[in-house]
């Protein structure tokens, strides 16, 4: 791994892309989460690398709606799991979700050793052997667990791609999305859309779910409004825009 200066002022930045390469270098990241995590990278930049208001109010929504599911499942993908594998862990054990790997460029090798990680990290339930398929999907996002997102009511998805999106809302399911894109197909279409970096936004969710009680979540999912809220967050990203603008002229 390269040193990088602790002192560096993109020193987490840095570090996030270290483990990225690292674990691509293990057969958990492919290459093209690389090119994913560049385009996440560049809207965090616009959001000023921090949990922004709207976001906040997102990912409490998204501690309730888990908190008042029957059936809650947390969906990892390759990048997920080398970013945040602890708070996966942490985040299922909490809520009774059980992790699901589902992979778009999907071998059963690569299946198996992000379930490793992700069991090295304490989570006690993952299923990464699915024994069915998504309708209405061609991808490799259509093989899913029976006793996972197949059953699931409530599904928590981290930078997906707008078709599953799309199919899990068709099989009606409530979809809470954690994307830095505004403007994918993932956040137009999701029931709960987090703009905010997965590395922020899980452990967020954590804190939020152990603060709050069933009564607050059900005022917190009844007040939500998902429209409302990606507005918001593309005001701030404004904002933030004009604020630069300012600063230069
Ligand atoms: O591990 P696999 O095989 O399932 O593949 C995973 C990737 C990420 C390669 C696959 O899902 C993919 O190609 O994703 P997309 O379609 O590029 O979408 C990724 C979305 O996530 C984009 O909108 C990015 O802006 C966003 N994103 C990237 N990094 C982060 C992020 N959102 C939140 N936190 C991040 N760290």
């Amino acid at each position: 791994m390269t040193f990088v200066p602790p002192d560096h002022p993109r020193f987490l930045s840095l570090m996030y892309r270290e483990r990225l390469v690292e674990k691509v270098k293990e057969g958990v990241v492919v290459l093209q989460g690389l090119i994913a995590h560049g385009r996440g990278e560049a809207f965090d930049y616009i959001l000023g690398e921090q949990s922004i208001p709207p976001a906040l109010e997102a990912e409490r929504v998204a501690a309730a709606e888990l908190m008042l599911a029957r059936r809650p499942v947390i969906s990892v993908n390759g990048n997920t799991a080398a970013l945040i594998p602890r708070e996966l862990a942490e985040l299922s054990k909490l809520t009774g979700a059980p992790l699901e790997v589902n992979l778009f460029y999907r071998s059963e090798e690569r299946a198996a050793r992000i379930a490793s990680l992700l069991q090295m990290h304490g989570a006690e339930e993952v299923l990464w052997e699915p024994e069915t398929e998504i309708e209405g999907l061609r991808s490799e996002r259509r093989k899913v667990s029976s006793r996972g997102i197949a059953a699931a009511d409530v599904v928590l998805v981290a930078l997906e791609d707008g078709d599953r999106t799309e199919a899990l809302k068709r099989l009606g399911k409530r979809v809470i999305a954690i994307d830095l894109n505004p403007f994918s197909r993932t956040s137009l279409t999701a029931d709960v859309t987090i703009i905010d970096n997965v590395v922020r936004a899980v452990p967020n969710i954590i804190r939020f779910y152990k603060e709050m009680n069933e009564a607050e979540a059900r005022e917190a999912v009844r007040r939500f409004s998902n429209e409302v809220n990606l507005k918001e967050s593309i005001k701030w990203i404004k904002k933030w825009l004009d604020q630069k603008i300012s600063e230069l002229f």
